[in-house]
């Protein structure tokens, strides 16, 4: 026998993890190099993975959240200790409070030293922090324990309500050798990382029983509902009630917004009319103004509009969390809407033709005042000429991915430009936070492989704006615009005071973005007219190459904080 033979076969750390990470079905690392990890980032690649670099750990982490929320598996954002953890700590942070599966890894400080803070190299309780931000965080101490850290990340992260998960990471851990054979065995492949959850009979009964009485009901469609991948049957079960329904903003597209039962272009008909409304993966968060008030058809900003509400959730605390929920059905929602198309039956009732036909003539009215508008050419672009252009691109393309954010760049885009299929539109989400544009934009390429156009107001595109760089060194088919109106909201607002400063709200007047593009070898675009445009957008969709494209509009056509001014607080001064 020689020594060679009898040398057990190694393996460490950071093979454990790969393999680990492998051995789930994660085969994308969105992240950024650096002390402990870099080695990590290396060998990740070296194992056929792919690894996507970024400039910053937030667009890491927004990259990452996304690809969960289109994949169903959690995004992973790999970071370096204290500083980069932190900058990926919004991302993770973000994707809990939208239900987006995400696991945080970040590489951390000596336990002995961080512990007695002695000072060591980017010191700092990473999952002390990390814990009220995220939905779970775990550490892990010992390489034989990654398999079983990196398996209740995943079960964390995607099953029940999903959400954001930090797994920390000691620098000691990725060097620590073990038995290559006892390694293997102690990864673990997880089985049914999100188990169906089945609604109960007499829930659904009662559901039902609401929904077969009611007189004016309305489907509202929310992101819970496009992250399902339930699309067929949420389909077949808006078709078959014959009920108009509402999309919320990345549910648009889970049935193609030209739908005859979309209620959208009678938005604020419906919600005071309905008299039963069935949510679907939606929250009455603000976004729904709490599910009251005058939105609602309530008599106050407080008073119930006298809706009953069916709630389809996953989490089984979030009815009753702002109004009375008449019928909750608890359950994933492919379950649950596979169980109330079951109940409805062959014979279903669909509902009264007056409320159907009162809905068409509103909607038919606004969407012909929409048309006007979208018609006209003014001198400079405004949103509505310019956005008409995307709207033409996007019924052309329906396949490509939409990226969007901003106040006013965010709310027209919304309501002007249709989407065809599920999962297209990645937006601001519970939050409205600016800064997931280019992050988002990078994963909607590397998951998808579509074209992307991001839509992004000036000021949003700011947050972000160096990923370009990332976009043109990994060559992503990524059409990001500009809807340039020299500043946040608007452009033409002057400081008060008279004095040299600018006001707080506005940019540097006539920015070349698109030169930012050029810079790293893509393609950069100035666009004055919805005819530049659209032939910009044209090409960048036929040659998939990085471009940026600066849509000058009009520094006056937006309004303050876009759709949701009443939101804003009122300076008691002011109001003297
Ligand atoms: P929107 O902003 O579009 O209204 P929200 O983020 O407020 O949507 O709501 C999404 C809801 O969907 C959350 O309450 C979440 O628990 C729920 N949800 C997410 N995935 C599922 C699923 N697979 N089954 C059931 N509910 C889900
Ligand atoms: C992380 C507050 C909401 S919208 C917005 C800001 C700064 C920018 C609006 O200007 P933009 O769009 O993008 O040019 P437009 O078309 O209206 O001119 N910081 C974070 N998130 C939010 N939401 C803000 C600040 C905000
Ligand atoms: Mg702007």
């Amino acid at each position: 026998m020689t020594i060679d033979t009898q040398v057990k076969e190694l393996t460490d750390g950071f093979h454990l993890v790969i393999d680990a990470l492998k051995l789930n079905g994660i085969s994308n690392i969105y992240g950024l190099p650096g002390i402990p990890i870099t080695d990590l980032t290396r060998m990740l690649q070296a194992e056929g993975m792919r690894v996507i670099s970024f400039r910053h750990e937030q667009n890491a982490g927004n990259a990452a959240a996304i690809a969960g929320f289109m994949t169903g598996k959690p995004g992973i954002c790999l970071t370096v200790s204290a500083p980069g953890f932190l900058n990926g700590l919004t991302a993770l942070a973000n994707a809990t409070t939208n239900c987006f599966p995400m696991i945080l890894i970040s590489g951390s400080s000596e336990r002995e030293i961080v512990d007695l803070q002695q000072g060591d190299y980017e010191e700092m309780d990473q999952l002390a922090i990390a814990k009220p931000l995220c939905k779970a965080a775990f550490r892990v101490l010992n390489a034989e324990d990654i398999g079983v850290g990196i398996a209740r990340a995943i079960r964390s992260a995607v099953s029940g309500r999903p959400g954001g998960v930090y797994l920390d990471l000691p620098a000691k851990l990725f060097g620590q050798a073990m038995d290559a054979a006892a390694g293997k065995a102690s990864l673990i492949k997880v089985v049914d990382p999100a188990p169906r959850q089945i609604p109960a009979p007499d829930a659904v009964k009662r559901a039902l029983d609401l929904l077969k009485d009611a007189k004016k009901p309305l489907i509202l469609l929310g992101k819970g509902a496009a992250y399902a991948q339930a699309d067929a049957d949420i389909r077949a079960l808006v078709e078959k009630s014959g009920i108009p329904y509402l999309p919320m903003s990345m549910a648009k597209g889970l049935l193609p917004d030209t739908h005859e039962q979309s209620a959208s272009a009678a938005r604020s008909f419906v919600l005071p009319e309905a008299d039963v409304v069935l949510l679907i993966g939606a929250r009455l968060n603000w976004l729904l103004s709490q599910g009251k008030g005058k939105t609602w058809g309530g008599k106050d900003h407080k008073a119930w509009g006298g809706q009953k509400f069916i709630q389809i959730d996953i989490s089984p605390t979030e009815a009753d969390s702002n109004v009375r929920i008449e019928a909750p059905l608890v359950g994933d929602i492919g379950s649950c809407v596979a169980a109330l198309l079951a109940g409805m039956g062959s014979n279903w009732a669909k509902p009264p033709i007056e409320w159907t036909s009162a809905v068409a003539e509103r909607k038919n009215k606004n969407v012909a005042k929409m048309a006007e508008t979208l018609a006209k050419n003014p001198t400079p672009m405004n949103y509505h000429s310019s956005l008409s252009v995307v709207r033409d691109i996007i019924k052309a393309n329906p396949d490509a991915m939409l990226v969007n954010e901003g106040a006013n760049a965010l709310d027209f885009t919304r309501s002007i430009v249709d989407m065809y299929k599920p999962r297209k539109r990645l937006d601001v989400g519970t939050w409205g936070v600016m800064g997931i544009g280019m992050g988002f934009a990078v994963a909607a390429a590397v998951e998808s492989g579509q074209p992307v156009i991001a839509i992004e107001g000036d000021s949003a595109f700011g947050f972000s704006g160096m990923e370009v760089e990332t976009i043109c060194r990994y060559n992503l088919p990524v059409c990001v615009v500009i809807m340039n109106n020299n500043g946040v909201y608007r452009g033409d607002e002057v400081n008060v005071t008279g004095g040299s400063d600018p006001s707080p709200l506005v940019f540097v007047k006539g920015a070349r973005y698109e030169k930012l593009m050029e810079a790293f070898g893509g393609v950069g675009v100035l666009a004055t007219t919805p005819a530049e445009l659209r032939h910009a957008m044209e090409e960048a969709i036929k040659s998939r190459r990085p471009t940026l494209i600066n849509a000058v509009i009009d520094e006056g056509a937006g309004t303050e904080s876009g759709r949701i001014t009443s939101l804003n607080p009122t300076s008691a001064a002011k109001k003297k």
